[in-house]
């Protein structure tokens, strides 16, 4: 067995309410340090934080400092993956390399996941989990998330995959991998600052309750692996397709200008997409990530009673 004090800091709230039993509900970091400018990213990370207090559930946000894993962070160390000054953006394939090297960095999904199995936290709320990029079938840049999904015990809800991506081709991916692809309270699976991709997802789960019942029999089949719910953004905060799909090709032809290639191209198409749009899609994806913590949370109540 490995040592699990070795590597991680899960806090004494965490760690009783794992041990209890009780809803707690992981959150990813690089939402922080790239993708979202400060200081709003610290003031989001404070309210999404007490969103799922509010529901009964207690949050967890994860991240990677000068190379201890963490369940559950201080203000000190919220301010810090905020600023952003240093902190590398850490997937799977990064995650010995930071630990070894002592170095700081933001949890992706795909780590914001294996950290929140360790720390024996089932549900995690993010904004949009990465995917297969468009023109992956030549580049194969298909984000590391995808592969978490398929192997680690997690239920990520989402707002859906953002447009920079592959949509279609992200869903085959998940299909191949076995990761079932709930709707919550839709057929559709949503584009994030979308409420709509034009593609259905595998069945549409009414209710929290819905989503902890499959779950439960998933993992208590023994069939291992994550599920994903895309929640879409709620009406009064989305926005328009076209004018969104017209913005991510313009941001899309910057990156390709640019050359930014590999795992900075989400950071890169982020900040973009929040110039191009004047801000609005920052507070579009605040809202976002707000309404996925509180379906999380309720996901987590759920399931502990189960
Ligand atoms: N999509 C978003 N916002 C984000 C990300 C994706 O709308 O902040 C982040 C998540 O942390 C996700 C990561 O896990 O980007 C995916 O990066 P990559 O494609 O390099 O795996
Ligand atoms: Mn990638």
């Amino acid at each position: 067995m490995m040592d699990l004090k070795q590597f991680m800091d899960i806090t004494p709230e965490i760690a009783e309410a794992v041990a209890g039993g009780k809803p707690v509900v992981a959150l990813e970091s690089t939402i922080l340090s790239h993708g979202m400018p400060y200081p709003e990213n610290l003031k989001f990370a404070g309210e999404i934080e007490k969103i799922i207090r509010a529901e009964g559930a207690v949050p967890a946000t994860m991240a990677v400092i000068d190379g201890r894993l963490k369940a559950g962070l201080t203000e000190a160390e919220l301010q810090r993956m905020c600023e952003a000054r240093g902190v590398l953006k850490v997937s799977r394939r990064d995650l010995p390399i930071v630990v070894a090297e002592k170095l700081t960095g933001a949890t992706t999904v795909a780590t914001t996941m294996i950290l929140a199995r360790l720390a024996g936290i089932h549900v995690f709320a993010t904004g949009g989990i990465g995917g297969v990029h468009r023109g992956g079938e030549v580049t194969m840049d298909i984000s590391a998330d995808l592969q978490e999904l398929a192997h680690t015990e997690v239920a990520v809800v989402c707002a859906g995959a953002k447009m920079i991506l592959d949509i279609g081709r992200t869903l085959e991916y998940l299909e191949t991998m076995g990761v079932p692809v709930l709707g919550l309270g839709t057929s559709d699976f949503p584009a994030f600052y979308c409420r709509r991709s034009g593609f259905g997802v595998d069945f549409n789960a009414k209710t929290p309750l819905d989503v902890a019942k499959i779950a439960k029999a998933k993992w208590d089949m023994g069939l291992g692996g994550g599920l994903l719910i895309g929640n879409p953004v709620p009406e009064e905060y989305a926005m328009d397709f076209d004018k969104m799909s017209e913005v991510i090709d313009r941001v899309l032809r910057m990156a390709d200008e640019a050359g930014v290639k590999g795992k900075d191209i989400t950071p890169f198409m982020l900040a973009h997409i929040v110039e191009e749009t004047g801000g609005d899609s920052l507070k579009t994806n605040i809202q976002l990530a707000f309404n996925n913590a509180r379906a999380a949370s309720r996901i987590a109540v759920e399931l502990s009673k189960l």
